[in-house]
């Protein structure tokens, strides 16, 4: 199990945006996303580069805090 920590959550809608882009990475499963807390955790099928999760978080126009 991941967790990382996503910087500019504010509501569920960005909650299900968050999510939908975690999903959209074939290796990656069981996504939660926690408002309160910012942060996503998930599971890898197979090892997800960070870069290509920090690119698709933005691309839904939030932020992966490092
Ligand atoms: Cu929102």
């Amino acid at each position: 199990m991941t967790t990382i920590k996503i910087k500019g959550m504010t509501c569920n809608h960005c909650v299900m945006a968050v999510t939908k882009a975690l999903k959209g990475i074939g290796a990656i499963k069981n996504v939660k996303v926690d408002l309160q807390k910012g942060e996503a955790t998930f599971d890898e099928a197979d090892p997800v580069d960070m870069d290509t999760i920090r690119e698709k978080i933005k691309k839904a126009g939030y932020e992966v805090e490092s």
